[in-house]
């Protein structure tokens, strides 16, 4: 990408960003201050393009308040009610129960923190949510709720986020985490968690199994400084644990709160009961992306921020516009001018209109639908860089989605071409068209592990947990299983955001998450096995996980210009494998040089011997129980 600076201060932060590397608090401030929207809004957008593609992520959620009743009194808070006073509210589980409808695909519960409530009564909305919506993910209690559970029900929060986890609990939401500096929490909500107690609760909760989301709220007394150094936090906390879905910066909505702005600093002397400018929001979704390299998604919150602005955010960062919402209050009861609802297909049309592709999504990101045409499919792993890197796209849309869901979505038609994983290639045969690209291991993948605690004998009778991602690789095990080995074990799909693996006797990681595991090992798992190895060893071929294909209804001319693109790309990347994935592979931890081995071990073109090779496979894999 080059640029036209009319600030320079720029350009050496875009040499970071294009190095991947991480960018200072200097750096950041230097970002707000600029006068440079568009060259701001362009480095982030490179950003957001490198992680998520052309996608932006919606979902069909519901926003469930269940009280306004709150024992805190936060000074930005217009949503709080004491008990008694005539406006306040408490909803019983068949009251939020009525208002879920079954398209629904993320129920998102947060409300106020009443004196009187029995710890079963939060439960019991839970389950009852899980119970008679089992497709709705429920995404529950802030970590300032969480932490205030912990406190009048004297548990430790990991016994409240297992309990609450076990009545159906998935994920959590961002609220609560305001500004993270002592003198903002002094002023604004001194009876809340701080920072330390934040993070402690999204940290239990990532070490469970729970993937979180985390938010700001900016636009009132806070400096710039204090927005970077909140950013600089989170993005060190993920570092941990890795369990943050998304980001999300929270507009401030004055209302009748009362807060005197105007120091003068990250507000820009705005006086009392003002919203923050599009300048203001489309900045901070900028420098969030930027600042935060290792958090996948940054959500433009449309109720907070205006549709308005949330689509433009789309080109400035931002991968997620959050959803269709349903009933909201506490931005509204502090004066948000945005609908309550937003129907599906206005959703679909902001983020069209914004040049990118409508992704539904659940809570876990998983894509569910995509909306519009010539949508390639990009599996988002180290090892498919040298087909992108250099990829022009020629009206073509990316959209990274793992090889599982990749044939998933192609098998709904809502996929033109991708590098499908070798199983969905087979099962579509009859509407796909083989490009001859593709990608097969010589002898060792590094990428497709079984790490195990018993030898392959040792296995009989096993519960061995199979990645979500995978497609092929779980059959390629169960062929070596039953074939090559002869022995039954039971194979199990883990649940997306699990990361504890403690009940199986082995598990099957696949892409950036087995290598990453491959050079570090897995904690418990002494074995580890790699499953092209295992084959190449076993039949002297080659093993193909991926084929790059087409939809046959693609036309002649596309199809050609696709072939040409996606060759062209391999060629320039095939020049310096391991200058163009390091910045990638820097991510979990591999050296340049072990980035260039592994790009280096795969063949990406389609020859005879990768055609005998999924041939012989093909054979194999009839002969035994396919595992969906
Ligand atoms: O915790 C309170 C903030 C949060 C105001 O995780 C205010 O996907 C603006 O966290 N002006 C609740 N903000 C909302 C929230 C959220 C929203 C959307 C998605 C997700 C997610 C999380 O709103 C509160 C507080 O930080 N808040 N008052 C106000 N006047």
């Amino acid at each position: 990408m080059t640029h036209n600076y009319r600030d320079e201060n720029l350009l050496p932060i875009f040499q970071k960003l294009q190095h991947g590397e991480r960018l200072s608090l200097e750096d950041g401030l230097v970002l707000f201050k600029t006068n440079d929207l568009i060259a701001l809004g362009k480095m982030a957008n490179y950003v957001q393009q490198q992680k998520s593609g052309d996608a932006v992520y919606f979902v069909l959620n519901q926003k469930i308040e269940h009280t306004n009743v709150c024992v805190l009194s936060c000074k930005f808070c217009d949503f709080a009610k004491k008990k008694g006073e005539p406006d306040a509210y408490e909803m019983t589980t068949e009251n939020i129960l009525a208002h879920i409808t079954p398209e629904i695909r993320e129920v998102h519960i947060t409300g106020g923190m009443p004196p009187d409530w029995e710890w079963e009564r939060y439960l019991d909305i839970v389950r009852g949510i899980h119970e008679k919506f089992p497709e709705a993910d429920v995404k529950a209690y802030t970590a300032v709720e969480i932490d205030f559970f912990h406190k009048k029900f004297k548990m430790p929060i990991e016994e409240v986020l297992k309990q609450l986890q076990s009545v159906g609990l998935k994920t959590m939401p961002g609220g609560g985490a305001e500004i993270f500096t002592e003198r903002v929490r002094k002023l604004l909500f001194p009876q809340k968690i701080g920072a330390r107690g934040y993070l402690e609760v999204h940290k239990t909760a990532h070490r469970l199994g729970i993937p979180t989301n985390c938010t700001m709220l900016y636009g009132h007394i806070e400096t710039f400084e204090e927005r970077l150094i909140h950013l600089i936090k989170l993005r060190e906390a993920q570092d941990e644990t890795g369990g943050f879905l998304s980001f999300i910066p929270l507009a401030f909505q004055p209302g009748d709160t009362g807060i005197s702005v105007g120091d003068g600093s990250a507000s820009g002397g705005k006086s009392h009961s003002q919203f923050t400018s599009a300048i203001d929001d489309l900045k901070t979704i900028a420098v969030s992306r930027l600042m935060i390299d290792n958090i996948p998604h940054i959500k433009a919150y449309w109720v907070m921020l205006t549709e308005e602005v949330a689509s433009v955010a789309l080109n400035f960062g931002a991968d997620d516009i959050d959803g269709t919402v349903g009933r909201e209050h506490i931005a509204h009861d502090a004066g948000a001018v945005s609908p309550m609802k937003l129907a599906k297909n206005q959703i679909i049309k902001i983020i069209k209109d914004a040049g990118k592709i409508p992704v539904e999504r659940d809570a876990f990101y998983n894509p569910l639908n995509a909306f519009g045409e010539n949508i390639i499919g990009k599996i988002p792993f180290l090892n498919s860089v040298s087909f992108y890197h250099n990829l022009e796209k020629k009206g073509f849309k990316i959209l990274p989605v793992s090889p599982r869901r990749m044939g998933m979505l192609s098998k709904q038609g809502q996929l033109d071409a991708g590098l499908f994983s070798l199983m969905d290639y087979f099962e579509q045969e009859e509407q796909l068209e083989l490009l001859d690209l593709c990608i097969a291991t010589r002898d060792q993948v590094k990428s497709v592990m079984l790490f195990s605690k018993e030898g392959w004998a040792g296995l009989n009778g096993k519960k061995i947990g199979i990645t979500d991602e995978t497609a092929t690789s779980v059959q390629l095990l169960s062929v070596l299983l039953e074939n090559k080995y002869r022995v039954q074990a039971v194979p199990e799909r883990l649940h997306p955001g699990v990361n504890d693996y403690s009940m199986f006797d082995a598990v099957l990681l696949i892409g950036d998450e087995a290598l990453k595991h491959n050079k570090r090992g897995l904690n418990g798992f002494e074995l580890a096995f790699d499953l092209a190895k295992e084959w190449y060893d076993w039949q002297k071929l080659p093993f193909v996980f991926a084929v790059w294909a087409c939809r046959k209804a693609l036309s002649g001319e596309r199809r050609e210009e696709l072939k040409e693109m996606i060759s062209d790309s391999l060629e320039k990347s095939e020049i310096d494998l391991g200058g163009i994935g390091y910045p990638y592979g820097k991510s979990f931890g591999l050296t340049k040089e072990e980035t260039k081995e592994y790009l280096e071990g795969f063949n990406y073109r389609l020859g005879e011997r990768e055609l005998e090779a999924m041939n012989v496979f093909k054979s194999l894999i009839v002969k035994i129980n396919v595992i969906v």
